[in-house]
């Protein structure tokens, strides 16, 4: 082919995909509508998300934009790929927009209280999902609705009590992002859980981003230090996905060489316990769109909120995931 045709071709080309990405940010489930402010009488929300770490991370994101769309909500939607300084920037646009309210799943639980007296100072009432601040100024958001994370440390940590019983049990432990709301507070229900039991103890500790590659590596690095590893609790399915990974490479069977704890009940950790590699979940449900859209109108009408809303979830054996599968939302 000649160059010039060639270029050619080659020009057409990428004028299609760009047209073809125009399209998709036009597209349903687009992260802004044309209309900056909305009009009068629709409500538009700017969302800071977090990012896209896990299975639990997709199906909230999903979530939310199902439900603003079927609420009515204008939803302006970014993600911070797991970076505080981009939701601050994010949530600076917001206020600059003017939006109605703004919510946001803060990745850490400290650092937010300058932004957050900028929208009080904006008149733009702020609702919390999934995670906390830890700000001392409850005035500066409305409420926060999500699960409660030291008791979902509990829980896992109460089944392998009950699990073991008195055998020495050395446990490794897959943290959450550093200083998130979750990572700490998972940590600290488990270790109150397993403190009555002098036998359990946890004999490493790591970050693994809430990513499944994270989980895979910290787990690689884990092996090759500690040949005696009972149990793996990881803060979120997707990094005890990650282990299970290392844990075969290793050449051992995980669910019975290397039992699995995790949290979170996404479908992929739900078939791998179904499937005996995991051997306990604690449910963490994603779906909070609904309930936070419901909150936001109800704060824009004037209307009291609860400060505190937190999510209903349970706890998957092996057996219930199986029943539970079929019939599993995310
Ligand atoms: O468990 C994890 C995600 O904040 C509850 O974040 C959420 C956690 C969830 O990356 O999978």
């Amino acid at each position: 082919m000649e160059e010039t045709v060639l270029k050619k071709v080659l020009t057409a080309a990428t004028a299609a995909v760009l047209i073809g990405s125009l399209a998709a940010c036009g597209g349903e489930d687009s992260v802004a509508s044309s209309e900056a402010g909305g009009s009068s009488d629709t409500i538009t929300m700017g969302f800071a998300q977090v990012g896209a770490e896990s299975g639990w991370r997709t199906a909230n994101t999903k979530s939310i934009q199902e439900s603003a769309k079927a609420a009515g909500i204008e939803l302006k939607f970014s993600d911070a790929q797991q970076k505080q300084e981009n939701q601050i920037k994010a949530i600076r646009s917001y206020i600059q927009q003017k939006v109605d309210v703004i919510a946001f799943s803060p990745v850490v639980e400290t650092g937010w209280d300058s932004v957050l007296q900028e929208a009080k100072r904006a008149k733009i009432p702020v609702i919390l999902t999934d995670r906390a601040v830890d700000s001392e100024d409850e005035t500066l958001y409305e409420t926060f609705i999500g699960s409660d994370f030291v008791e979902e440390g509990k829980k896992a940590g109460e089944w392998l009590v009950q699990e073991v019983g008195t055998a020495e049990t050395n446990v490794v432990e897959l943290q959450g992002t550093t200083g998130a709301a979750p990572a700490n507070d998972r940590r600290d229900g488990f270790e109150e859980a397993v403190s009555g039991s002098p036998n359990i103890k946890v004999i490493a500790s790591q970050t693994g981003d809430f990513t499944r590659s994270g989980g895979k590596e910290v787990m690689e690095a884990f092996l090759k230090s500690n040949p005696d590893i009972d149990v793996v609790y990881a803060h979120n399915d997707d990094m005890g996905l990650g282990a299970i990974e290392a844990i075969e490479a290793a050449g051992k069977v995980p669910g019975q060489d290397i039992k699995i704890i995790t949290v979170d009940a996404v479908k992929d950790g739900m078939q791998a316990l179904a499937d005996g590699k995991i051997n306990f979940i604690v449910e963490c449900s994603p779906l909070l769109g609904d309930q936070l859209m419901d909150a936001a109108q109800k704060v824009l009408a004037g209307e009291e909120v609860e400060k505190r809303i937190v999510t209903e979830e349970t706890t998957f054996t092996q057996e219930q995931a199986v029943e539970a599968l079929p019939t599993r939302k995310y």
